[in-house]
Order: C-alpha cells, then structure tokens, then sequence
C-alpha cells in the first residue's frame, strides 16, 4: 500500500524514508529490550538450577557422610564391644581397637582382587553382595581409651589421686618444650605460670569459692605423700573472672565436657591445641591412668616426669636421654603387639623402664586403673569434599554400651 499523509495526499519520498527509519529504530529497541530481559531471566533462571542443583548435591554428599561416619562408629562401637570380651580374658593387654584398623577401603580391598585372593577371602564375595563396597566415598574411625589420658575432675578427687594427678598436669604442660606458651600474657594481658593454671582448674571444680593456696614444689617433691594439695586461702576465686569484659563466676562443680577448660582463665586455643586431646572427664576420677594403653610418648613422659626420683631427666639437660628411653619403649611396645597381639603389662612396663634408669613409684602402680572401659571414637565419613566427623565417648556397661558424649561436625 503507498503511503499517505493525514490529510490522504501522497507523502513525500523523503518523508517517508525517515518515518521507515524511526519505526524500524524502534522495532529493533524493543527486540534489544525483550532479548535483554529474556537473557536476564534466562541466565537467573540457570543460576537458580545451578544453585539448587548444587545444593541438593551438597545436601546429598553430606547426608551420605554422615551416614558413612555412622557405620564408622557402629563398626567401632561393634569393636569395643568384644574389647570389653577379650579385656575379662587378657587383662586388658589385647588391645582390639589398635589391633583392627577401621577403614572402608581396606575393607574394600580385602574382599575384591588380589588381596582378597592373598587373604584366602575371593571366595567371600563380599563386594558382589548388595550393599559392601558399593558405596562413593570412604569411612574410618580412630579410637582413644579414656584412661590413656589425665581426667581434670581427678583434681579434686581424694588426696591420694588428686597429688598424682596435679603432679602429672604439672609435668605435662610445665615441660621446658612449652616454656613459650607461658611467656606470652593471655587474652587480658595476664601472665600465668603453670601452677596458676592448675589452681584455676581446681578452684572451678571445687565446691568453695575460696581462692586456693598451692605449692606446687611441695607436690612436685612428693606427690604420693596424701597430704591435700590445694588449701583454701582467703581472697574470692570468682575474682579472676570478674574484671574481664563480659564477667562470669567458676561452676563449682565437675566439668561436663574437656571444652569446658575454654572458660578457665589462662587457657587460651594454643594450650587447647596441644593439650585438650590429653585431658578426659569421662573416666573414673578416683583413679589413675591405665598404663598398659598409654600409646603417646607426650603423655608417657608426663607420667615418668611425675615421678620425683626421674626429675633431673626431666630438665633440658636430661630430655635428650629420655626421649631416647621413650622411643626403645615405643619400639618394644610395637614390635611386641606386632609379633603377640598383645601389649606388656604393667610390670613389664616397670621392668623395662627400671632396666633403662627411669622408675615408676610402687604407690604410682597400686593406684592405676585396672581396666578400660570408656573409648572416645572419632567417625569421619567422607563424600567427595564433603567431610562429617561424629565424635563421642562410649563406655561399656555390664547392660550394653553407654554414649556419654556424642557431637557431629
Ligand atoms: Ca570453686
Ligand atoms: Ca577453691
């Protein structure tokens, strides 16, 4: 049709070339605008599936996880199990939980190719079975008997226990090789010694709220002598929480949780780091440790360190000799479990340390503990990047098996 002006005469041929021009403009503007738009809502809408795809991946990875750290754990707690069986046969020097790794892809290996076939298990065809082996993602576990570690509330227990104990805390965190966590002052500017940690833990736990007087030489020279260790003095204990920015008062009970000892004056994250794995609340706080499952060179040289005749080893001119000493009884430790099973007992324990020079005190060995029966186990179940750690302490009962702690991360 030709093109007209509103009056109905022809238009110019000019003209019209340039109203064409305007309306062929703005045809394309709305195409640009309508793809701009479309592309916007295109390119949220890939980003929303994205998004939620890669949620539910992670949500799903996690999940898978968590539920390969709880077969960890089950698996463990299924081991702990029968350790408390064979501890009523052995004494306790079988040591199930060290023996047994607890790991799927040994597992997997065990029962799938050569290794299957070396074990003589091919024909268990477990990983042809619906379920094992079949899974993404691996699962271990490490286990901890609690009695390997110093138990905090045994500060305050009966001044038979509570001198050995401070004497070993004492020897633990006191060591010259920590000499520069004490060198620096804490969060509120404040220097603390060892001993005035010590006292600090004490005064939580204990019932009055009297600052306690400690001589930490008097348990030092002599921690199996009975006599109370910590005396109330006359000063407020709540005074060493009261000037901080956000002041609290000291729980006058037993710690609950080895996490607790975040709140006690003093302790800041780098004691935490390198001691918190030392420390239980878990176990019985009227005795010591048990001997035969101390498998940490630090916590075995804390246990000799107490010990007041092994002290001038314990000095940084001695450390050298000792730490020689402790590796040949991690050697002996190893080599005879790899070769029995078993680990030695108390008194070949005594035995081997006597014949090297350090001893153990007569009264120190009446007063370990003569069984095991609370584990901390560690579950880490993982999915790709996705890690999930289930930590929890279990104790076995004569009724079955106890969770006194039980935390997912
Ligand atoms: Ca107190
Ligand atoms: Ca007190």
């Amino acid at each position: 049709m030709r093109a007209t002006t509103k009056k109905g005469g022809a238009v110019p041929p000019k003209t019209f070339r340039r109203l064409a021009r305007n309306e062929s403009g703005m045809a394309l503007l709305m195409v640009l605008v309508t793809v701009a738009v479309l592309s916007v809502i295109v390119v949220d809408f890939v980003f929303q599936t994205r998004v939620n795809a890669q949620i539910a991946a992670n949500v799903r990875d996690r999940m898978k996880a968590y539920y390969l750290a709880r077969s960890a754990m089950n698996f463990s707690r299924l081991i702990l199990h029968f350790q408390g069986q064979v501890d009523k046969l052995t004494g306790g020097m079988l040591k199930l939980y060290q023996l047994v790794p607890i790991e799927s892809d040994l597992a997997k290996a065990l029962t799938k190719g050569e290794l299957a076939e070396a074990f003589g298990m091919k024909d268990a065809n477990l990983g042809e079975l619906r379920g094992f082996g079949e899974f993404k993602g691996h699962f271990y576990a490490e286990i901890e008997d609690e009695y390997s570690k110093i138990n905090i509330n045994a500060l305050d227990s009966i001044a038979s226990i509570s001198s050995p104990v401070t004497a070993q805390v004492l020897a633990l965190i006191g060591s010259p090789r920590y000499q520069m966590m004490f060198e620096e002052p804490d969060s509120d500017g404040q220097y603390n010694t060892p001993a005035d940690i010590v006292t600090a833990i004490h005064d939580w736990v204990d019932i009055d709220n009297a600052f306690d007087n400690f001589n930490p030489n008097l348990v030092v020279e002599n921690p199996f002598s009975q006599a109370t260790v910590f005396q109330p003095g006359t000063s407020g204990e709540d005074s060493r929480y009261d000037m901080i920015d956000d002041p609290y008062q000291n729980k006058n009970d037993p710690f609950f949780t080895v996490d607790e000892l975040h709140m006690i004056r003093g302790i800041g994250d780098d004691f935490m780091r390198e001691f918190s794995n030392k420390f239980t609340v878990y176990t019985d706080p009227s005795l010591l440790l048990n001997l035969t499952s101390v498998n940490d060179p630090k916590m075995m040289l804390s246990l000799l360190c107490m010990q007041p005749e092994n002290i001038p080893l314990c000095t940084e001119q001695g450390l050298p000799q000792l730490l020689e000493v402790l590796a040949l009884f991690f050697e002996f430790r190893n080599m005879m479990q790899m070769t029995t099973f078993m680990v030695p007992n108390n008194q070949a324990i005594q035995a081997f340390f006597d014949s090297m020079g350090p001893t153990f005190s007569p009264y120190f060995m009446k007063n370990l503990a003569p069984f095991s029966d609370t584990f901390s186990v560690k579950a880490v179940g993982e999915v790709g990047e996705t890690v999930v750690t289930v930590h929890a302490v279990v104790k076995n009962t004569a009724s079955g098996q106890e969770i006194l702690y039980w935390r997912v991360m």
